[in-house]
């Protein structure tokens, strides 16, 4: 398959030129998944509700989308080493394209709060992981001065390349609706991706002259700032990926929220929970839990049926699935199933299938 990475097929909106080195996995190009059950069971339109799953990436997550344009930057301009904070995927994609593009590469992660396949990624890429004794806004203060003080290129979504990349998601949603959504939800942790959609959604609207979709993020409920108002000092959640109490791109999810006539809300981890079993059962899509924050939104809000539904037919609902859910093999383990031993032997096979 000749897939082109997100430099080559959007080089047009990209702070690059011909001069610039392309580090690429062939990153983006993901599925919009549609979502015919997991609509019904909301009592929505069956033909309303899609999924953009950015698991599909190369590392894993949307962060490879933002990641090939930093880390094609700070080649050109002779970096020779990156650092990152990150509650986990933004060092596997660090890692990655750094190791695809010979830098060194540091990461300083939250000391036992990062996902096992996402640690996985970084030791693999031969990343410098230092586990920081603190949460992620105490390593993203140290990785800031890392930058600033031992001029390492910092490639967190506070570096513009990272945003631009990320906005090409927005691109292809309406390449592949052949419009905008109505609505998107999604999961806001530092606040970068929303920042990114909303600049990818203007960017397209005045350039096709089409409308805007409503931007619909969500927080965890124990670390939820930008609902709250205020920075959370301690931020919990089982979502670890958006375990963040102060958000570097806070106030442009705010013009976000409020230039859409969107919402920012939270959602407990229990509903967090309740949505990512919902989308693996319903539709066979497998993301991790911080991802199946837009949609435990959606759930809450369909319920509430605060959906505007001006036409059923016509109604577009974009959920982005930010990762995917083999990064956390863990979390599935902690939840009920069906499981039980079974002797090698057929006639005990045959009596545990009858009992369902
Ligand atoms: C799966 O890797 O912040 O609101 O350091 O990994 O743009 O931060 C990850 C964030 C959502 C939130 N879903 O996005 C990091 C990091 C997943 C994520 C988010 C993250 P932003």
């Amino acid at each position: 398959m000749n897939r082109l990475g997100v430099i080559d097929r959007y080089r047009a909106f990209l702070p690059v030129t011909d001069k610039t080195p392309v580090v690429s996995l062939q990153e983006g190009s993901t599925p919009l998944l549609p979502a015919p059950r997991l609509a019904r069971e909301l009592g929505l339109p069956e033909t309303s509700v899609y999924l953009k799953f950015e698991g599909m990436n190369p590392t894993g997550s949307f962060k490879d989308r933002g990641m090939t344009v930093a880390v094609s930057k700070a080649v050109e301009e002779n970096a020779s080493a990156v650092v990152c904070a990150s509650t986990g995927n933004t060092a596997a994609s660090a890692a990655a394209y750094a190791a695809r593009a010979g830098l060194r590469c540091v990461v300083l992660l939250p000391d036992g709060k990062v996902a096992a396949g996402k640690l996985a990624q970084s030791l693999i890429h031969g990343a410098e992981v230092l586990a920081v004794k603190g949460n992620f806004d105490a390593a993203l203060d140290l990785a800031r001065r890392a930058s600033q003080e031992l001029g390492l290129a910092l490639v967190n979504s506070v570096n513009p390349y990272r945003i631009a990349g990320q906005k090409t998601a927005a691109f292809e949603v309406v390449e592949a609706l052949g419009r905008p959504p109505e609505y998107q939800f999604m999961p806001v942790g530092n606040a970068g991706n929303i920042t990114a959609y909303w600049a990818g959604y203007r960017e397209v609207a005045t350039r096709e002259g089409l409308g805007l979709p409503r931007m619909m993020g969500f927080q965890a409920w124990g670390a939820a700032p930008i609902v709250l108002g205020k920075p959370v000092a301690k931020p919990e959640t089982i979502a670890t990926a958006i375990r963040i109490g102060n958000p570097a791109s806070w106030k442009a999810a705010e013009a976000a929220r409020d230039e859409s006539r969107g919402a920012i809300a939270r959602v407990k981890d229990a509903e967090i929970l309740a949505a990512y079993r919902m989308l693996a059962r319903l539709e066979g899509v497998f993301c991790e839990p911080s991802s199946a924050a837009g949609v435990a939104g959606l759930v809450a809000l369909a319920k509430a049926k605060a959906i505007e539904i001006a036409d059923p037919k016509e109604l577009r609902i974009v959920c982005v699935l930010t990762g995917h859910g083999l990064k956390d093999p863990e979390t599935p383990k902690s939840l009920p199933h069906k499981w039980r031993a079974v002797p090698a032997d057929f006639s005990a096979l045959k009596k545990a299938l009858a009992k369902r």
